[in-house]
């Protein structure tokens, strides 16, 4: 049994963890039995998962097995049986150097590569559009301040029923209001809180912070494809924590200027936040409003 398992657990860290990862690219969400990261759309989690996977994962694994062999033939070669009269040396010069100055030699090019993937984190390029974003117990409100757009974003129920155990899927990522942006577009966040501390995630950006009350945290990312990214609040923030996911839909450039047009007149008029999906189908079959028909071309 120990040999079996032993297999399974070296052969799902060296060999099949590709395989995994190979599976996992197909979704912006958590999957079920998923190992790894959720799939990068742009510079900053690339360089995450190559620190991960290039850097992390083969050290981490080598230092492993060359420990437990290590002890595997030390409880061989010097038990009781083999080694009846123990040496009683208590020093050796070179030895400690060696095992004091490999693990600093490892710590440091662990350190050069990740110092750099933060440098590129924080420091912010040239950025063509800031929102701003204020977690709140227990949602996330979202601000356009050049468009004069503002919204709230609350988890989406729709579809749950406790009766039948039948849960939207994905199950409490959705929200009522998405956060839209565009689609290969330097973008700053401004990060902030009105109460405890949140965190602000989206795993496939590479971007994660604290909103702190009283100051304000950016990121910056620029997703290179289209699509639904799904996140959650990152830091326990009291009693409905879990329920204070963040739906952020990377959409064409195009598709974009539309929906904030068609935001700017809901807000003006009182309505309901527009459906980003929901405008590209109608555009696709011809049947959408006539404001985004103007603003589309
Ligand atoms: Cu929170």
């Amino acid at each position: 049994m120990a040999m079996a398992s032993l297999k399974q657990v070296f052969g799902a860290v060296l060999g099949g963890s590709s395989t995994l990862f190979a599976t996992s690219a197909l979704a912006q969400q958590p999957v079920d039995g998923g190992l790894g990261f959720q799939p990068s759309v742009t510079t900053l989690m690339d360089d995450i998962v190559w620190f991960h996977d290039v850097l992390l994962m083969p050290i981490i694994t080598l230092t492993t097995v060359f420990v437990l062999a290590l002890l595997l033939y030390v409880m061989w070669r010097f038990s009781a049986k083999r080694n009846p009269n123990p040496s009683s040396t208590t020093h050796h010069s070179l030895l400690e150097v060696i095992w004091t100055g490999v693990p600093i030699l490892i710590l440091v090019v662990i350190a050069i590569p990740s110092f750099r993937i933060l440098y590129d984190q924080e420091v912010v390029p040239e950025t063509e559009l800031t929102i701003e974003v204020t977690g709140n117990q227990w949602y996330w409100s979202y601000e356009y301040p050049e468009a004069g757009v503002s919204f709230d974003a609350n988890p989406d129920f729709e579809g749950d029923d406790p009766a039948t155990g039948k849960w939207r899927e994905p199950r409490l990522l959705t929200t009522d209001n998405q956060v839209v942006l565009p689609v290969d577009t330097n973008i700053e966040v401004l990060i902030n809180a009105a109460d405890v501390i949140h965190s602000w995630t989206i795993p496939s950006f590479g971007v994660k912070k604290d909103a702190t009350p009283g100051r304000t945290n950016h990121v910056w990312f620029n997703a290179r494809e289209t699509g639904t990214y799904y996140g959650q609040c990152s830091e326990i923030c009291g009693l409905n924590h879990g329920y204070m996911p963040i739906e952020v839909k990377i959409v064409s450039k195009e598709d974009y200027a539309s929906w904030l047009a068609e935001a700017k007149l809901a807000m003006g008029e009182g309505r309901d936040m527009p459906n980003v999906d929901k405008m590209i189908a109608q555009r696709k079959n011809g049947t959408s409003s006539s404001t985004f028909v103007a603003t589309a071309e």
